[in-house]
């Protein structure tokens, strides 16, 4: 009390609130007046921040804690009263009438879009020392995610506003989620690399706060055990994007701006694009308030399943379950085995991949009745069974996907099944921890996420097509579209994983960001073989009639327009492994087990503004 005198009145304020809600151990051993004054006027700037940047301030994040630290005790089911069943959903296979249709509809709606990057958090399950989004998302062509990130986004913008009648000038706003732990980072790589092409007005970076820690079941907040000034913080989840997004202003100048749609992603899928437009698409003829990515989920994946709830009492909801809760929500319920695969090898309730695509007006409309806050939850690890201590300080979190929660039953909430090959492939587990996953597993590391884009693109090259149009019109010269001769890949192990290995084959979004651009992109009679690299660096690249036996890396300007055939063969690039465990390579190499010689190329640059022809 005799340090009140140091205060500005706003501090005293603060004070007070605090003793109100039982936290007076946080004064505990505070010197005299004189003493280490500033350092107590500091850990009031602290409070002041921690008040202001929670819905509701400090006193509503510690009223939440105690109840959810009681719910937690008393062993409390979040869940309880409510009955899992599988929901029904749109389920799409790549390549189909319809799911060209909603690639159609999706880039249309494209330009009404603005997108959302949640990349606060720092990836301890995967430990590199740098931020995710700077990873290589494969190492051909060394692209990093948030270089492909914006890429295909403004391939997007492009393709949609081609569209228009007469064109349009949209720009497609980009904003980031970034933390303490990645903000720094995150900027430095987007002025160090001109924001990858992008406007720096159209990027948006909005930094999440962490939030206090709590030290026991009373929510007394916890105190750095190293400075008796400072209270201890975390991370709060990627849920608090609503809130900043909401106290931002942006999503009224969106509206304003008529966009439609908002669209949220994780930090390092780096097949996530191949599927946004046909979910898009999904979305805009659904007429969807909420649409959930997801994938089929092998039992006990982690990655969360969607379900639909009904309560007791009528309410029904269609809702993520955390990976966590899924297995004991269906024991207490519907199957006493819990979560276990069904006869079609994948768990009956489709994975949560955590893209989610919301509509802009009924998100406004519910953020303004919430503020953005998110349904938390609270999970210690505590010391003993009789749950009253906990081994560490914990806090409260939140998540994204838990936005429908707080959804009137008259929204319409539904969500989009995507094969796993074409959709999802995040890279969160190091070496490893991945290397320990099940067989039959998904390893989600930096292996299985470049070898991912490979099989991918291969997946898509051999996928036939036979345009109509052209077959009614020249009936003798009907040609498939797409249906490259891809060889079958090889099974090799990086760093104790054993992966499938296709040609490795990439090119950039603004080439193929649709199956439709890929197969007008590709003719005649192509065949790639295993070996093979083949990097594709611009717009205007025509593959006609090429064998490729090695490895082929064509650069062209947009102007330019190359058409490449014949047969190219070379000894190629190889991969030669690399371990994990080796740190005089790279940290972005070895965590993927492998590094690329390469060898002997065809490597062609194109930057005339005219036609030409590669047919060696
Ligand atoms: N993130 C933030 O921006 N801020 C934070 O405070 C925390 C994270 P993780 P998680 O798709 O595989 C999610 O750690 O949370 C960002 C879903 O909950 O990679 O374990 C972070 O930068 C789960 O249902 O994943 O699990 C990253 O971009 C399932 O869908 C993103 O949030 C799972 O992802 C996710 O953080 C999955």
């Amino acid at each position: 009390l005799n340090n009140l005198s140091l205060l500005s009145p706003h501090q005293i304020e603060m004070a007070k609130m605090l003793l109100e809600m039982g936290q007076s151990h946080l004064f505990e051993h505070w010197p005299e007046p004189g003493i280490e004054d500033d350092e107590k006027r500091a850990f009031f700037d602290q409070v002041a921040k921690l008040d202001a940047s929670y819905p509701g301030g400090l006193v509503s994040y510690i009223k939440t804690a105690r109840k959810l630290l009681a719910d937690s005790k008393a062993g409390r089911n979040p869940f309880d009263g409510f009955t899992p069943s599988v929901p029904s959903g749109e389920s799409l296979t790549f390549g189909n009438d319809n799911f060209v249709q909603f690639e159609e509809t999706g880039i249309r709606e494209m330009k009404n879009a603005a997108f959302v990057l949640v990349a606060g958090g720092l990836g301890e399950r995967l430990g590199y020392n740098g931020i995710k989004v700077a990873l290589p998302q494969e190492s051909s062509s060394e692209t990093c995610f948030l270089q492909h990130f914006i890429e295909s986004i403004l391939a997007s913008q492009e393709a949609s506003c081609k569209l228009v009648e007469g064109g349009c000038q949209r720009q497609i706003p980009f904003v980031i989620m970034t933390s303490d732990d990645t903000h720094a980072r995150t900027l430095e790589l987007l002025e160090s690399n001109d924001y990858f092409g992008m406007t720096p007005t159209q990027v948006k970076l909005l930094k999440q706060e962490k939030v206090a820690c709590l030290a026991d079941n009373d929510g007394r907040l916890a105190v750095d055990p190293k400075n008796k000034y400072i209270i201890q913080t975390k991370p709060h989840g990627h849920g608090d994007v609503h809130s900043l997004l909401y106290s931002s202003g942006l999503l009224n100048i969106w509206r304003d701006a008529g966009m439609r749609w908002v669209l949220f992603f994780q930090d390092t899928n780096g097949l996530l694009f191949k599927a946004i437009p046909a979910s898009l698409g999904v979305s805009a003829t659904k007429q969807y308030h909420v649409n959930s990515l997801a994938v089929p989920r092998k039992a006990k994946e982690a990655i969360g399943g969607i379900a639909k709830l009904t309560h007791a009492d009528g309410r029904t909801m269609v809702i993520n379950v955390e990976y966590n809760q899924l297995d004991p929500l269906l024991r207490a319920t519907v199957n006493p085995d819990g979560d276990v695969n069904c006869e079609t090898g994948y768990s009956p309730f489709p994975g949560n991949i955590n893209q989610l695509i919301l509509e802009l007006g009924p998100y406004i409309e519910e953020l303004t009745k919430t503020g953005g806050a998110i349904e938390e939850f609270v999970n210690p690890k505590y010391t003993d069974a009789t749950k009253s201590s906990f081994k560490s300080s914990t806090r409260l979190e939140c998540m994204m996907q838990d936005y429908p929660k707080t959804l009137p039953p008259t929204a319409r909430v539904g969500f989009t099944v995507m094969d796993i090959w074409l959709a999802y492939a995040p890279v969160k587990n190091n070496p490893e921890d991945a290397a320990k996953v099940p067989k039959g597993n998904p390893y989600h590391s930096a292996t299985s996420g470049e070898m991912a884009i490979y099989r991918a693109n291969s997946l898509i090259l051999k996928k036939k097509n036979v345009d109509l149009t052209v077959g009614i019109l020249h009936y003798f010269t009907n040609r498939q579209r797409a249906g490259v001769k891809v060889e079958d890949p090889v099974l090799q192990v990086f760093n104790g994983q054993e992966v499938e290995v296709w040609s490795r084959v990439t090119w950039k979004p603004k080439w193929g960001l649709t199956f439709t651009d890929v197969k007008n992109k590709v003719s005649g009679s192509c065949s790639i073989s295993q070996k093979s690299t083949l990097v594709i660096n611009g717009r205007n690249i025509f593959l006609e009639d090429l064998s490729l036996d090695g490895a082929l890396v064509i650069n062209s300007i947009e102007e330019a327009e190359v058409k490449v055939g014949g047969s190219v063969q070379n000894k190629g690039w190889i991969l030669e492994n690399v371990d994990y465990k080796d740190t005089s390579v790279p940290e972005e190499v070895r965590t993927r087990g492998f590094r690329i010689n390469r060898v002997e190329q065809l490597e062609k640059t194109y930057n005339e503004p005219r036609k030409f022809c590669l047919k060696p």
